[in-house]
């Protein structure tokens, strides 16, 4: 065979057209990045890519996806066929091709996965996750059944969205809350049942909004579209402005959501889920009895202690909820102190008894959200006793980096700190298992192992944690400051914890007395334990405390309790990970615009720096034997067209032909390694001239003809 190499000027140019796609698309894959080091480099690639709407790029087989705002022709049955069974990287990068390989490692290993998928709010997670599920839903085999329990798997969607996404600032579907889900196949390969789990729903927004933003989804539904009757039973009036937990910054209406309609498509999706009309009714009673709280006012007495004076709201809120309504006055305004050998009554002054009705509102909510979910995973389940195996979805809050810093930003980052460190340990578990199953040596892998961080945070004893669960045990004495004091005491030394006293002068300017700076694995992040409160350990930083033992850490004396993320990673541990990390492209979400600088932020803020890293630790590049022979045959004369002997033994002539230097590949078992992108690189546009070349001579040939 002649011709197959980049010689003379006709190859010189074949060689630069060549080029010229690459430098027009990008690269599909940043592990094969050149200047794979750089930020800059990383940046431009994407950006070239978004300019013509390739939002997806990859790192080995991690999936990074940029937010195009616009609707792109690449969701469609066609698109999903034609990514079906086809391997990772002969097709431009896309989320399904991310599903379809984790369906079809899950079918020939018999084993489960996940897919972890984050990135900042409105970078495009849930619509990620909304893909991948549609994908396995249009894709599998279909009979009578198995569609019904899909229908509930697919409308489950706008049900939980319902009631735990609002509008933001950054995003008008948010959601405000972390979605775990497992769809379950049976041995050959059909969806046959799901199950859902539930983190951090964000309660405080059920009693206040910031400005320019809404309460959860549900209420404005209910009560603009609500039907007649339904609105009559539960004493509402069709009207958001009558209600104070709808209107605290009168954005009841966003132009981009239609409550009335979205109202019908969540009451038809609740029947498909098996809700019945007493259970509809008990839901909802719900919900409007919490409209009705946010409306009971308090007024002071003559001592200043609160009093409950027109209470047909609390009449309802007691109807709704079947409690009697003097216990329910006397539990917003006294608080129970228990006495040696009796209960004494203190009367609560008016702020008080509103904090006590908005606490009772957010915790009504919260379990009612708790209960849908496990209604949701009962019409889901699947009973058959049959060997299944899982792919579990992942959809949960990025690192969070605002001007201000509080206890939710704190949990928020210390769970991607807990998934980083998954990943690392996935990774290079896996990473190992391969080297050795290749039986090619292991070698020490350069990166930042995050696990110091967690440490810092969790560990018994001497973490964070630890810190503030003695001090909440020392009420009244304890405060801000202590907290801060005993923090210092005890991590002073620890390279990645720093506040104004311990810091020096030109990091002090930039940190106030009431801060302390985490230096996460994915930047620097500082975080504000003063609260409104100047006396007592402040009020929020308080509340962590409970959040972490309640929600994080899982508390099993509180049920039905919210899931716990420690949990989570042992879920997680158990499987093949497969990433999804989404950007978001500008924060006006305006179609097609690019914004450097947001993006950079994210990219750091997600560590795919750190990412490309760990998988570049080793070998860029691995693939099996037949495959890389069936590639690159046509570039050696000795393998093309046909290579009669053993695979190995085939790439091995290949790559002397090619010049590969002993240091920059190791042959394994089934695969060749190879360390530097830059001798694939050689390698594939060498391959591509060589076709061009080919396709021509073809062309020729039939023209002859
Ligand atoms: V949040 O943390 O829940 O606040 P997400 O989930 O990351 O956030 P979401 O998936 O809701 O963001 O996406 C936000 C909006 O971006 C969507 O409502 C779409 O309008 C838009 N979007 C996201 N992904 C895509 C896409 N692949 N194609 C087109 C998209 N538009
Ligand atoms: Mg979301």
């Amino acid at each position: 065979m002649q011709g197959h190499k980049a010689q003379g000027a006709q190859g010189q140019l074949d060689m630069e057209g060549a080029l010229t796609a690459r430098d027009r698309v990008g690269i599909q894959d940043f592990v094969l990045l050149d200047t794979h080091t750089s930020e800059t480099a990383f940046l431009g690639n994407l950006k070239k890519r978004f300019s013509e709407d390739l939002i997806y790029t990859y790192i080995g087989t991690l999936l990074v996806s940029v937010n195009p705002y616009k609707e792109l022709d690449i969701y469609s049955k066609k698109q999903m066929d034609i990514y079906m069974g086809v391997n990772f990287f002969e097709l431009p990068p896309h989320i399904y091709a991310l599903a379809d390989n984790a369906y079809h490692t899950m079918m020939a290993e018999a084993n489960n996965h996940f897919i972890l998928i984050s990135g900042e709010s409105g970078a495009g997670k849930t619509e990620a996750s909304k893909k991948i599920l549609q994908y396995y839903a249009v894709s599998c085999p279909s009979t009578t059944l198995l569609d019904s329990v899909r229908d509930r798997m697919l409308v489950s969607n706008p049900v939980l969205e319902a009631f735990g996404n609002a509008k933001t600032l950054k995003n008008d579907n948010s959601s405000r809350f972390g979605k775990y889900m497992d769809i379950q196949f049976d041995i050959q390969g059909d969806a046959v049942g799901g199950h859902i789990l539930s983190y951090l729903l964000e309660k405080s927004r059920v009693v206040h909004q910031n400005h320019g933003e809404r309460n959860f989804h549900i209420f404005y539904q209910l009560v603009e579209g609500g039907e007649e009757d339904l609105l009559h039973q539960l004493g509402l009036e069709s009207n958001c402005q009558h209600y104070s937990y709808l209107v605290q910054d009168e954005c009841a209406n966003v132009t981009s959501i239609n409550d009335k309609n979205d109202w019908k498509t969540v009451r038809n999706a609740l029947s498909v889920i098996d809700f019945d009309e007493s259970d509809i009714q008990h839901l909802f009673g719900i919900i409007a009895s919490v409209l009705h709280l946010g409306n009971v006012q308090f007024e002071a007495d003559s001592k200043g202690y609160a009093t409950l004076n027109k209470n047909t709201e609390l009449r309802w809120v007691s109807t709704l909820l079947g409690i009697n309504v003097q216990v329910l006055q006397e539990g917003l305004t006294y608080r129970k102190i228990e006495a040696k050998t009796d209960e004494v009554l203190s009367p609560f002054t008016v702020d008080h008894a509103i904090y006590a009705r908005n606490a009772l509102a957010k915790a009504i909510y919260g379990r009612t959200f708790t209960w849908l979910v496990n209604k949701i995973n009962d019409s889901m389940e699947n009973k058959e006793p049959s060997r299944k195996t899982v792919i579990g979805l992942l959809d949960i809050y990025g690192f969070e980096v605002f001007y201000v810093n509080s206890f939710e930003q704190f949990c928020i980052n210390y769970c991607n700190e807990k998934l980083q460190q998954l990943f690392i340990q996935l990774t290079l578990k896996s990473e190992q298992e391969e080297y050795e199953a290749e039986g090619i040596g292991w070698e020490p892998v350069q990166f930042f192992n995050n696990k110091i961080i967690c440490d810092l945070v969790e560990e018994k004893h001497r973490g964070i944690i630890s810190v503030l669960d003695e001090e909440c045990l020392r009420p009244g004495e304890a405060t801000d400051f202590t907290f801060l004091e005993k923090l210092e005491e005890k991590m002073g030394s620890h390279p990645h914890f720093i506040t104004h006293k311990l810091s020096d002068k030109k990091i002090r300017k930039t940190l106030d007395r009431g801060d302390f700076r985490l230096l996460h694995y994915a930047g620097e992040v500082t975080y504000c334990v003063v609260g409104k409160v100047s006396h007592g350990l402040s009020l929020l930083w308080s509340i962590i405390h409970v959040y972490l033992t309640d929600k994080l850490l899982g508390d099993s004396t509180t049920d039905p309790r919210p899931s716990s993320l420690l949990g989570l990673t042992d879920i997680l541990m158990s499987k093949e990970p497969w990433y999804v990390r989404c950007l978001k492209s500008n924060e006006s979400k305006q179609p097609g615009r690019f914004d450097d600088v947001l993006v950079r932020h994210q990219v750091k803020y997600l560590g795919l720096m750190e990412h490309l890293r760990v998988r570049r630790a080793g070998f860029a590049y691995r693939r099996r034997y037949e495959l890389f022979l069936q590639r690159y045959k046509p570039l050696c004369p000795a393998t093309w067209p046909h290579w009669r002997g053993v695979a190995a033994e085939g790439v091995e002539v290949l790559v002397q032909h090619l010049g590969y230097l002993p240091d920059e590949y190791k042959m394994g078992r089934t695969k060749i390694f190879i360390r530097h992108p830059r001798t694939l690189f050689a390698t594939e546009d060498a391959f591509e001239v060589c076709k061009h070349k080919l396709g021509k001579g073809m062309k020729a040939k039939r023209n002859q003809e």
